[in-house]
């Protein structure tokens, strides 16, 4: 339980001043594969969910009859065939960034773990069966890869959905310290 970090009250006040999301279809509306009902796989390198990248062994795009936060689409990052991935590149013009996304297990009693990438930070949460918005701070800036990829050994049909994924940018830390926040320096004693 204690990797799932960072998840601090602070951060509805954090979001709340900056909205911009810089990751493209994030949501996943924009589907350009083949019509499909339920789910259907996606193998690496396929890149119908406009702005992805699909990675390892593939993910399944899935509609609302199986799971969506925002219609039509979502994804299951561990689809048909195991361990998948998804990225795409990022332009961060500033230090600090919340990522956020929705999941829940794609199946009861199967935790699943979850690593997210941007750039040279990571962090990993085990995602459980109760839907739920996952946050997490992580500084980057420039060109940068953002990716989310299951942790997951041995357990084709194990997974979790995913939706409305996004990167939006941080207060500077000046800025946060005149709110009395102080997360900054609680993410840098735990990132040691
Ligand atoms: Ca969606």
């Amino acid at each position: 339980m204690n990797r799932r970090f960072l998840i601090l009250p602070v951060f509805a006040s954090a979001a709340a001043l900056s909205s911009a999301n810089f990751v493209t279809n994030g949501n996943f509306s924009d589907y350009t594969g083949s019509a499909f009902t339920g789910s259907r796989m996606l193998g690496s390198g396929n890149t119908d969910l406009t702005g992805w990248t699909v990675g390892q062994s593939g993910i399944n795009v899935v509609d609302s009859s199986v799971f969506s936060i925002s219609a039509p689409y979502a994804i299951d990052l561990e689809g048909t065939t195991g361990n998948g991935s998804i990225s795409q590149t990022l332009n961060l013009p500033q230090d600090w960034y919340e990522v956020s996304f929705w999941a829940r297990t794609s199946l009861h009693n199967d935790p699943t773990e979850l690593k997210v990438s941007l750039g040279g930070s990571n962090g990993i949460w085990t995602i459980s069966n109760t839907l739920q918005r996952y946050q997490m701070w992580l500084p980057s800036s420039g060109i940068k890869t953002l990716t989310f990829e299951t942790l997951e050994k041995n357990n084709a049909n194990g997974g979790f959905y995913i939706d409305n994924i996004a990167v939006t940018a941080l207060p500077e830390p000046s800025t946060m310290a005149a709110l009395g926040l102080g997360a900054l320096a609680f993410l840098k004693r735990r990132r040691k």
